[in-house]
């Protein structure tokens, strides 16, 4: 009795391992609804002034990781292109609060908040250095 108690417990901590190992994949993700409209609820970067590239997310998160995504009519799917350092507008449809979005340089953050209000803004200074969003700060 005890011997299969102890076989439980070492199988539950087995799985809670591999919890923890699989929480960067899933945070890497994010991908918003899922699909290709800035919807309601989401977080919105855009490659470049068109509307083919886009990458949005749900959540806070870093940008390292993920590429921006397109659309060709049927498929909505992952490009070749990064989202870290090369994003030039972004729109913030949170629906609760305004967001940051970040470029780390030289050990220091640089900053840029945008409200919730479905504007598609410029990132100033940090377009093509964005290297992190963040919700409600
Ligand atoms: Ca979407
Ligand atoms: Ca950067």
């Amino acid at each position: 009795m005890i011997a299969r108690s102890l076989r439980a417990t070492a199988v539950a901590a087995a799985l809670t391992a591999a919890a923890v190992v699989s929480v960067p994949s899933s945070a890497h993700a994010d991908n918003g609804d899922g699909r290709p409209d800035c919807a309601h609820g989401e977080i919105c970067f855009w490659y470049n002034a068109g509307n083919t590239y886009q990458k949005q997310f749900w959540y806070t998160g870093d940008h390292g990781g993920n590429n921006f995504m397109y659309y060709n009519g049927s498929v909505y799917r992952e490009s070749s292109e990064r989202v870290q350092d090369n994003a030039l507008h972004v729109t913030n449809r949170d629906t609760q609060c305004r967001i940051r979005v970040g470029d780390l340089s030289g050990g220091l953050w640089t900053w840029r908040y945008f409200p919730n209000d479905n504007g598609r803004y410029h990132l100033g200074e940090i377009n093509n250095r964005n290297d992190r969003h963040e919700r409600c700060v």
